[in-house]
């Protein structure tokens, strides 16, 4: 039934809602009475926690209005919107993003001082929502962001994960998963609304039946649950816009069953309840692997049917002509894992609103875009016909149809190519549903996240499809907000990029290049070095504060931070390091020699990646000997501190020196965490892979140290057969390095700890380390060369800055508009 609306009399209940008045006194009334009326406490009496959670809900008082005035004006709009479906948002900490976009961040930290409070102590407190494993889901939030901030109407969809990725620890250098419980003590930023929940049905079987004369089917589901949402918000840079995040949480239809309760079974009254919950309950800590797992499926299913339920049923007005939903919306696929929802939009429109086959699925196809994140084959997900035939009948039905129709297509086209039609069905030979043909023959564009990854999906990956679908394949690079890599992790930077040329920058990234010309002021160059020094010594601060560790002062800061995973080549990085001390050590050079460097490691293992955690170990391990090790006289430090997220990498991004972006070409699709680098003045070593590839064209040959093989190298090299033996003993730094891990000098002299790890390397090698090793060894020789020039390094790290604009987010957003959505312009 729909609820009444309220037929208001008073003045103030037909008003606009008005936020509180934007000054410290305004500020510091609202937040008093948060703290009062909302955690019911006085100041005297408050806890962190409760400061935290009045000057968040402080802070949502001034988007509240605005919020409010957006989602209105979304719903009458009958203008086209995305819904970005997306398995993860990896948020990163959300009270110093709000009080930027507010413009809010001085008058905060005025009025709590005035509260006798420090600000700094009060945002310390936020545990940030780690709803991703790493760059896919990062890259939704930075999305997320640009939209609002470009006034483009959007809503993002997603799960509210009670736990998030695992909080990483290190017992003796070994990783060790704990549960993320960041909501232990509550958000503060989102908004639940359990009367709004949707139900979500699963398992069941299907039946055909008669409608009028037309043999229909239908699913007699056998199981549900309840999709709870929560509303996040999404502001806009100074623009005033919020959009929302919507995160759905499962939760049992039924609570507990008070008979079987009362008969003393509690386990068994609760079994329901527990089972239902547990489709939100734990993010899966998996970074391009598939993971083929009944309750994945179960997530991704649970979160898309609520989503387009939401959008088809809520959102729209009633009496809307479902023709029409192409002109209204587009869901945006990140990546496989919402790719359920092309079946499930085809099962609304079908069994639901009762619409014919063929006119659902000219609208499926107009609704739906698919971004592939990967290049590697078994991270391409699958789903067995059994399971997901026992957990979505209805939907393998649908699935199937779909398949048969495409299959009648291509050989149309083709006749009986057998062989064709074998590699382009969606459903494997065993049986398996692959999700990236499905999402490739019902999207309407297919998108790679740069150059290189695009041009290989449509050559290698997808290349029949590419050839059935002229014109369907695209690319939208990849790119990051400089609202939180720039402007909140670098404010000396930003500062220094204001003072010279003007405001109005982070909103319009390019205009960086207006500080090409500084490159060549002597001051300007000053200025920016010691804006470098000062992060630097704001990291070594965090670090000291959080792991005990102390960062040498006039060390070149080399960091590799990202997912730990054999093709993006932390070995390699280890492998150079073990080399330069060993070298040390053996009295072929000496510590003066060696450019002072801190090497910064951080990577998050999956906790079922056996070699992945070695290497974590290993890492961990060579860092305990070289940091303690009175012969390298300091000119050497290994610092990995562990559970690396978005707030650690606030700090860590703009202090670097060097970016490591070493990844066996053609394996990492973008890479996002190379172009935060890039804005905040890093220079890079890096592989052509990925979108390392347009940060050299645009940041130039000369300003930027690339080795290894091309990705057409590895093909050939992959194809003539790879012996990493061969290079070993093409190289005696090499062949050192891996003889001295494997004396155990990293392993109290038990050499069996890390032999996995090199006769992995010595034997297969998957991807080709050692091939690349002598040539990584040599850029880094380039490296020191330019380091030592002070001068012509600043000089190079500007123009890395001046030159990266383009990987604004704000522009990835534009590509998308005008590539793939058609959204209409922004105003
Ligand atoms: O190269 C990155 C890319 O920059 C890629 O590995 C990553 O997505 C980033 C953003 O486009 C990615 N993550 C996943 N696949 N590709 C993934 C797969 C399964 C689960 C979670 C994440």
């Amino acid at each position: 039934s729909t609820p009444s609306r309220p037929q208001p009399t008073h003045p103030l209940a037909v008003a606009p809602v008005t936020a509180p008045e934007a000054t410290v006194d305004g500020f510091v009334e609202q937040f008093l009475r948060n703290l009062n009326n909302g955690r019911g406490v006085a100041l005297s009496a408050s806890t962190p926690n409760d400061r935290y959670f009045a000057l968040a809900a402080t802070v949502r008082d001034y988007l509240m209005a605005r919020w409010l005035e957006d989602v209105r004006r979304q719903r009458t709009a009958q203008s086209k919107g995305v819904a970005y479906l997306s398995a993860e948002y990896l948020l990163g900490r959300q009270l110093d993003n709000n009080l930027l976009a507010t413009g809010l961040t001085e008058i905060a930290g005025e009025a709590l001082a005035a509260c006798g409070l420090d600000i700094d102590e009060v945002r310390a407190l936020e545990i940030e929502p780690g709803l991703g494993n790493g760059g896919l889901g990062r890259l939704a939030a930075c999305f997320i962001d640009s939209l609002a901030t470009m006034g483009v109407p959007n809503i993002g969809y997603g799960i509210r994960y009670e736990y998030g990725i695992f909080r990483q620890t290190f017992v003796d250098g070994q990783q060790v998963e704990q549960a993320d419980s960041w909501l232990s003590l509550g958000s503060p930023w989102e908004f639940p609304h359990p009367e709004a929940a949707q139900t979500i049905s699963f398992g069941g079987h299907t039946e055909t039946y008669d409608d009028d004369g037309v043999v229909r089917s239908r699913w007699i589901p056998a199981w549900n649950v309840q999709a709870v949402p929560h509303n996040y918000m999404v502001p806009g840079y100074h623009n005033g816009r919020v959009n929302t995040l919507r995160l759905w949480s499962a939760q049992a239809t039924q609570g507990f069953d008070l008979r079987t309760f009362n008969s003393g079974d509690y386990q068994e009254a609760v079994r329901a309840q527990t089972y239902a919950e547990n489709i939100s309950k734990v993010l899966y800590p998996e970074d391009s692997t598939p993971q083929g797992k009944e309750l994945r499926l179960q997530q991704q299913y649970f979160f898309v049917a609520a989503s387009i339920s939401d959008f088809v049923n809520l959102i729209l007005p009633r009496d809307f002509d479902l023709t029409r939903l192409p002109e209204r919306v587009i869901f945006q696929l990140n990546d496989t894992h919402p790719v359920i929802g092309v079946p499930e939009l085809m099962r609304v429109l079908v069994d639901e609103k009762g619409l014919e086959w063929d006119a659902a699925w000219a609208i499926t196809r107009e609704c739906f875009a698919y971004t592939c994140h990967t290049l590697l084959p078994e991270a391409l997900e699958v789903w067995p016909s059994d399971l997901l035939g026992r957990l979505l009948p209805r939907h393998l039905e649908i699935i199937y149809r779909i398949n048969d129709e495409f299959l009648d297509e291509v050989r149309e086209r083709y006749g009986d190519d057998e062989d064709r039609i074998r590699r382009m069905s969606i459903i494997a030979p065993d049986g398996a549903v692959r999700m990236a043909f499905l999402a490739t023959v019902a999207g309407s564009k297919v998108n790679g996240v740069a150059e290189l990854h695009s041009q290989l999906l449509r050559e290698k990956v997808l290349p029949d499809f590419d050839e059935f679908f002229p014109g369907k394949f695209t690319n939208v690079t990849n790119g990051v907000t400089p609202r939180r890599f720039v402007k909140l992790a670098n404010p000396g930077l930003s500062r220094l990029i204001t003072d010279t040329i003007g405001p109005g920058w982070l909103t319009d990234l390019d205009r960086l290049r207006e500080l090409e010309p500084f490159a060549d002021d002597a001051s300007f160059r000053q200025a920016f070095a010691s804006v470098k020094a000062a992060n630097k010594r704001a990291l070594a601060k965090t670090l000291h504060a959080r792991d005990g560790f102390t960062v040498d002062d006039g060390h070149m800061l080399d960091v590799m931070v990202k997912r730990l995973h054999e093709y993006k080549r932390q070995t390699l990085k280890l492998l150079h390091i073990v080399s330069q001390y060993d070298a040390i050590v053996s009295g072929r050079v000496s510590p003066a020699e060696v450019t002072p460097r801190t090497f910064v490691f951080g990577a998050k293992a999956a906790p079922g990646y056996a070699m992945a955690k070695r290497i974590i170990h290993l890492i961990n391990a060579v860092g305990e000997v070289v940091n303690s090790d009175p012969r390298v006289e300091g000119r050497l430090a290994v610092l990995f501190p562990p559970n690396y997220n978005v707030t650690l990498a606030e700090r860590v991004v703009p202090a670097a020196d060097l970016s490591e972006q070493i990844s066996l070409a053609g394996k990492e699709a973008s890479g996002t965490g190379n172009m935060k680098f890039a804005l905040n003045g890093a220079l890079t070593i890096g592989t052509d892979d990925g979108a390392n590839v347009e940060i050299r064209q645009l940041v130039g040959d000369e300003n930027f140290f690339l080795f290894g093989m091309t990705e057409p190298e590895v093909a050939t090299l992959a194809e003539t057969g790879y012996h990493p033996i061969d290079f070993v003993r093409a190289d005696e730094n090499l062949q050192s390095a891996l003889d001295l891990i494997s004396s155990g000098a990293f392993s109290c002299g038990d050499g069996s700890v890390f032999e996995p790890v090199v006769s992995n390397l010595v034997h297969h090698d998957p991807f080709m380390a050692l091939a690349d090793f002598t040539s990584y060894a040599a850029a880094q020789q380039k490296v020191d060369a330019l380091y030592a020039d002070t001068e012509a390094w600043t000089r190079s790290a500007i123009l890395n800055v001046a030159r990266s604009g383009f990987f604004s987010s704000d522009r990835s957003m534009r590509d998308y508009i005008d590539r793939i959505w058609h959204t209409p312009p922004v105003r």
